[in-house]
């Protein structure tokens, strides 16, 4: 069987550049390697309370981004989750072999249960296995995810070997894809905290994909330094090092060079610089993405549901199969 990768983001705010640099930077360029697999997870994003409409815009906005940054839906399939039941149904199974005390100890469940305060669905702590669902309803070899899903999955790979320790061989256990660079860039506003599109207070410090050049240019412009002058990587440093971080990531330039082409030259004229080559970025990005007509969109969804369907009915069966929920015989 070909290497298989599978992996996902949540059709809710706005995609940024943690989500770029972090996923789907890499995706792109694991596409060609392996039979890839790119959800847009909005079953996860119904964990928090979603306008419906917004909602359902959101999707087909993200499916414009999957396509605008290069997956190209020949080689990939891209597929939305609740355009197939198996997500779902795969959750509860794995929901009966997963144990409290596992999701209990997830930090993103703690970090998110903390800011809904007496609200906290139990779709949210269930995210978790739902993710596992994803992942292994594909037979999936590798997720390429930033570093803040690591966590997620471990708990994957747990949860599959216990299915299979008690049910025979039935999901392939996965591993992560965590990019040595840039799996954790950090807010422009708050250095000690992640680009995260849910976080309203650092909408300052995220810049979007689809963010105008001018509000770009802001953006770096008050994106927050460290104390001291030089320009050099330096992660005790973490303001200067996570916006030479982006430097590197976007012009594909060595960390040595980076630092001579700024030695002797200031804080002002690194974010400049760095405001420019992301707008030279986003521009051809941002066009590319107004370009995707509707109609040709539906058409990428539905072969890519249909594509996706096939394997995850496969394995899906599998799984029930293996667990004995056999009623009547066909
Ligand atoms: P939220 O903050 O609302 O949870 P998010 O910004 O983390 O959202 P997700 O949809 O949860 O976005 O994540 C999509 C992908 O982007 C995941 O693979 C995640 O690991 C990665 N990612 C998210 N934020 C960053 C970041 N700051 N740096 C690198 N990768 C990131
Ligand atoms: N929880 C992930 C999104 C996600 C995902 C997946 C990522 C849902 N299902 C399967 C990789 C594989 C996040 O990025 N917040």
């Amino acid at each position: 069987m070909p290497k298989r990768i599978f992996s996902g983001v949540q059709p809710t705010g706005n995609i940024h550049l943690g989500n770029y640099l972090g996923a789907l930077r890499n995706w792109v360029a694991l596409q060609r390697e392996y039979e890839s697999f790119f959800c847009i997870v909005n079953l996860h994003a119904i964990t928090i309370a979603q306008d419906p409409e917004t909602l359902a815009e959101k999707t087909r906005e993200l499916a414009r981004i999957y396509l605008a940054v290069g997956i190209d839906p020949e080689v990939s399939t891209i597929l939305v989750q609740s355009d197939l039941s198996e997500h779902a149904e795969l959750t509860w199974l794995l929901n009966c072999i997963t144990r409290m005390s596992e999701l209990e100890r997830m930090t993103q469940f703690k970090d998110k249960a903390r800011k809904q305060q007496e609200n906290v669905g139990v779709g949210l702590f269930d995210y978790p296995v739902l993710m596992a669902s994803d992942i292994l309803l594909y037979q999936t070899d590798l997720v390429p995810v930033g570093e803040d899903q690591k966590q997620h999955l471990e708990l994957t790979r747990d949860i599959a070997i216990r299915f299979n320790r008690d049910y025979g061989e039935t999901f392939r256990v996965p591993e992560a894809f965590i990019p040595q660079v840039g799996a954790r860039i950090m807010s422009l506003a708050d250095p000690t905290k992640k680009m995260s599109k849910s976080d309203e207070e650092s909408e300052a410090g995220c810049v979007m994909l689809l963010d105008d050049a001018d509000v770009v240019r802001r953006k770096f412009k008050r994106a927050v330094t460290d104390s001291g002058t030089e320009i050099r990587f330096d992660s005790t440093r973490p303001a200067i090092n996570n916006l030479l971080t982006i430097y590197q990531l976007l012009t594909q330039k060595s960390p040595e060079e980076i630092e001579i082409h700024f030695a002797g030259k200031g804080y002002s004229q690194l974010k400049a610089e760095l405001a420019e080559i992301t707008i030279e970025f986003l521009q051809p990005f941002q066009e590319r993405v107004s370009r995707i007509d509707d109609d040709k969109l539906d058409e990428i969804l539905k072969a890519g549901a249909a594509r996706a369907q096939l394997i995850a009915g496969a394995t899906l069966a599998q799984a029930k199969h293996n667990m004995g929920l056999i009623g009547a015989r066909s």
